[in-house]
């Protein structure tokens, strides 16, 4: 999961601790809702506060201790950083009986298009031409979705 997923999920981690169900969680933190931050931009709103380093304030910018945090909820936890200490971690992982959660800084850019894309509302009206134009992006897209999916 991302970090901003964790943030607002980290819970089950203690759940799974005090049950004994055990899942293996891998963090990758990019230090933000990078997911929101693209949708916001590609609807054609302006970047607001969903990456870290937008952040305002006299804490601006502090990064979560992913590990320190879990391993406050009872699990194993472990900071990796290359693929060859994730397969490692994994390994270690699968072989415990207790949760493990494994840290891994993820660049932002990083993701695949899917050729999907995600329905939000956007504004009808608007006097930014960036906004208009996702408006009628989506509505040629809806246009071509198949009813009852
Ligand atoms: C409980 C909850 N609140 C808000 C959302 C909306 N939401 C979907 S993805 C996302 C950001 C996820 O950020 P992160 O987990 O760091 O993933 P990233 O896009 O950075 O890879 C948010 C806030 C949600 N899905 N669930
Ligand atoms: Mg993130």
């Amino acid at each position: 999961m991302g970090d901003g997923s964790y943030l607002m999920l980290n819970s089950d981690i203690y759940a799974s601790v005090l049950s004994g169900k055990k899942f293996v969680l891998v963090v990758c933190d990019n230090a933000g809702f990078a997911v929101i931050e693209r949708l916001q931009r590609g609807k054609g709103g302006r970047s607001y506060n969903n990456m870290l380093r937008d952040s305002r304030g006299s804490g601006a910018g502090e990064r979560v201790d992913f590990a320190a945090h879990a391993a406050s909820l009872g699990a194993r936890s472990t900071r990796v950083r290359d693929l060859a200490g994730l397969r490692e971690a994994l390994a270690v992982a699968r072989e415990h009986d207790r949760t493990s959660v494994i840290v891994v800084d993820v660049a932002e850019a990083d993701w695949t298009p899917g050729g999907s894309y995600w329905q939000v509302g956007i504004p009808e009206v608007s006097e930014v031409p960036a906004v208009v134009l996702a408006r009628t992006e989506s509505d040629a897209a809806l246009a071509e979705q198949r009813r009852g999916t």
